[in-house]
């Protein structure tokens, strides 16, 4: 049995989308960030940082989503979501991976500031737009490439387009899609997957991200 630890909108569903798009049956426990049980001793237990993903997989609990990805492609390879060593893109695929990361670190902190802030005086106006802007700057690695091809590797897709993708996803609540056509586009063929659109149904109700878009605020 394989159990995903989930919050809605959350990192968590990079693991959701790709446990569809490998064909895994799972079951998903959803939780929430505001109502302290991610910070219950029997969460920790499970996730000793309090956050999701966690994974109940093969007798164990994982958690990284990035962790999590590279052990369900590498475990399960029929699914062929991975580019496992000795692959030529083997290093294209775990530069992918991390960079997902780096993506999801502005993520978090626009986050931070546009959501989990809740009082304006909280917030800095300057960082807002800083952060956006860095968004930005990072999605345009992204756009470089696929603006040339559909997914990120030459080979077609794997399990670093979900987890850029929902990098991706996220990101356009802060970024005008505009700005950036190819990964408008690159998005639309991402959430025109059937395993994306599974994912999606089962998301769960939105509690974080609510507005389409997060404008940074003027000074
Ligand atoms: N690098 C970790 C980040 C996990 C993470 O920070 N998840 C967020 C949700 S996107 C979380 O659970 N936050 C709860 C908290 O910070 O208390 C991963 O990719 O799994």
């Amino acid at each position: 049995m394989i159990r995903l630890h989930h919050v809605p909108q959350a990192r968590s569903f990079r693991t959701l989308w790709l446990m569809h798009e490998m064909g895994l049956e799972f079951e998903i426990r959803r939780h929430s960030f505001f109502d302290k049980s991610m910070r219950s001793s029997d969460f920790l237990a499970l996730s000793p940082a309090g956050r999701v993903p966690a994974l109940e997989i093969d007798e164990r609990v994982l958690f990284e989503s990035g962790a999590i990805t590279e052990y369900l492609v590498e475990t399960r390879a029929e699914a062929g979501l991975g580019r496992l060593p000795g692959h030529p893109e083997r290093p294209d695929w775990l530069e992918w991976l991390h960079f997902a990361e780096t993506i999801g670190q502005h993520l978090a902190s626009l986050t931070q500031q546009h959501i989990v802030l809740r009082e304006d005086w909280m917030r800095s106006p300057t960082v807002m737009r800083l952060e956006a802007k860095r968004l930005e700057k990072v999605l345009e690695v992204v756009e470089r490439v696929v603006a040339r091809r559909d997914w990120l590797l030459p080979s077609g897709f794997s399990a670093v387009d979900t987890n850029v993708g929902y990098g991706v996803m996220i990101a356009r609540r802060f970024v005008p899609a505009d700005l950036l056509p190819a990964v408008a586009a690159y998005h639309d063929r991402l959430a025109a997957r059937p395993a994306f659109r599974r994912a999606l149904a089962e998301d769960g109700p939105a509690e974080l991200y609510t507005r389409a878009f997060y404008e940074a605020p003027d000074d």
